[in-house]
């Protein structure tokens, strides 16, 4: 049985990162989704953020994993250097 949380991921990972743009010629060029991904806090519950990192990855996604006990400073920072689409916090 799945959780919302894995059933969410299963759309997420199974509908792709790319979004498809045209270039000049009218070909169509994919464009890779960044992703900031980390567990927030004193958490250090680590596998979730692991298996989240694989798939997102696995499913073309360019995932900064900064791994646990991340703060909220740390994850915006991120973002912002890394011009982000998404944050992603792993939680239980
Ligand atoms: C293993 C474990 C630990 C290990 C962690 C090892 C590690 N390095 O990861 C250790 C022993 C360190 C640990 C410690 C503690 N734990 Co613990 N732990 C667990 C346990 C048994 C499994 C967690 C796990 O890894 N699951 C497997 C992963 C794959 O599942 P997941 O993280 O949920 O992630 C999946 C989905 O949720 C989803 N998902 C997650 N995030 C996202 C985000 C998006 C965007 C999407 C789409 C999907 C998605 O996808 C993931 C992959 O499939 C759970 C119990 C449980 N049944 O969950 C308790 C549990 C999480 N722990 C708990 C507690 C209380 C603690 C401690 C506070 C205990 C204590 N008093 O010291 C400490 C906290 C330490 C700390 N500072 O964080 C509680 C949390 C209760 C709560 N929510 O308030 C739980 C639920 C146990 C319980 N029933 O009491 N723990």
């Amino acid at each position: 049985m799945l959780t919302g949380a894995q059933s969410t991921l299963q759309e997420m990972t199974n509908s792709k990162a790319q979004i498809t743009n045209k270039n000049e010629n009218g070909e169509g060029i994919m464009d890779k989704k960044k992703l900031v991904l980390g567990v927030i806090g004193a958490d250090v519950h680590a596998v979730g953020n692991k298996i989240l990192y694989h798939a997102f990855t696995e499913a073309g996604f360019d995932v900064t994993n900064l791994g646990v006990m991340v703060s909220q400073e740390e994850f915006i920072s991120a973002a912002i250097e890394t011009d982000a689409d998404a944050i992603i916090v792993s939680s239980l």
